[in-house]
């Protein structure tokens, strides 16, 4: 009897391990979409020529709200991080701002809110040129992250060609003629990036700082209120990993003939952002290669629950 509870515990306890490690790991992986089923294709047209996007599929994705209205979009870097624009928050002051997550229908009811404590903005912001529009959010409590609520890797690449399937959300505007029409559900639209020598010539007025993303055809682009979202995509060698690459930053109108978006290229800050991380004493560290420790802790866990087996046999 005894010997049968043992073997019992024996098995039961790597069990809940693994069930605790397969939870908590989803937290701190960054840049892993949930396989959800109900993913909605029918092509309303929104971002501006985009769909509906569910948030399983873009788990980063958060809105930030002033006053209670949709201001901007922005990113879960870590659970007390959100990656967002600096123009977004000209003369605004940071204790009416919220973050929004987990949630793609901004008409959800009980929608969690978290409230920002420390906001900052690029301190070479130029609000003319939107150079350097890249703004970090300390939260006042660290976010509750796990399925539908994870941070998005970043990632030092700065050769655009190295990526794919890029990917822009939010809840900005969907048609550029007539009345604006904001949604309540949240948008997305696939979109390529351009070499930087057709975007200079198309948008003379762009930094090395910046990047430009759009579609061959017409009316598919990031629109205003969209600011701040991630332009995510993958790697062409991990097609199972979404970074951000870039920031919703700018645009000539909305989804023009050969007038592609603007985005902050982030690469260019990976630095700025762990030095301003360490020093408000929430230090961010981008994970490096995040199918690593994911694979080793598996291993770690399987490895665990062999040693428990053979000892409690
Ligand atoms: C804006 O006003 C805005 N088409 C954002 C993106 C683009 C244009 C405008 C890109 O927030």
């Amino acid at each position: 009897m005894k010997r049968w509870k043992g073997r019992r515990t024996g098995l039961l306890l790597p069990l809940v391990l693994l069930l605790f490690w397969a939870y908590s790991s989803l937290a701190w992986i960054c840049g892993q979409e949930m396989h959800a089923r109900s993913q909605q294709q029918n092509s309303v047209s929104a971002i501006v020529g985009g769909k509906p996007a569910n948030i399983s599929k873009f788990p980063w994705h958060v809105g930030i709200m002033y006053h209670g209205n949709h201001l901007c979009g922005g990113s879960i870097l870590s659970e007390w991080w959100v990656l967002s624009a600096s123009h977004c928050f000209d003369q605004i002051n940071n204790s009416n701002l919220e973050i929004i997550y987990g949630r793609d229908d901004l008409s959800t009811e009980n929608m969690t809110y978290q409230k920002v404590d420390k906001l900052i903005l690029h301190p070479k912001f130029d609000d003319w040129l939107l150079d350097n529009d890249i703004a970090l959010l300390l939260l006042k409590t660290p976010l509750n992250l796990g399925i539908n609520r994870i941070p998005i890797c970043v990632s030092d690449l700065s050769d655009l060609q190295l990526w794919k399937n890029c990917w822009v959300t939010g809840w900005g505007i969907t048609n550029v003629s007539g009345i604006k029409i904001q949604p309540t559900k949240l948008q997305k639209v696939q979109v390529d990036l351009y070499r930087s020598d057709w975007c200079g010539y198309v948008l003379p007025q762009l930094t090395k700082n910046m990047l430009c993303a759009g579609t061959q055809d017409t009316g598919k682009d990031a629109c205003q209120g969209d600011s701040g979202g991630a332009l995510v995509c993958n790697k062409k060698k991990n097609k199972t990993t979404w970074y951000q690459v870039g920031i919703v930053s700018w645009g000539l109108g909305c989804g023009k003939k050969n007038l592609p978006g603007v985005y902050t290229k982030v690469s260019h800050y990976l630095k700025w952002i762990t030095k301003q991380t360490a020093k408000a004493g929430k230090p961010y560290v981008y994970e490096q290669n995040s199918a690593c420790p994911l694979v080793l802790s598996c291993w770690a866990i399987l490895f665990l629950y062999f040693v428990m087996f053979l000892l409690t046999w």
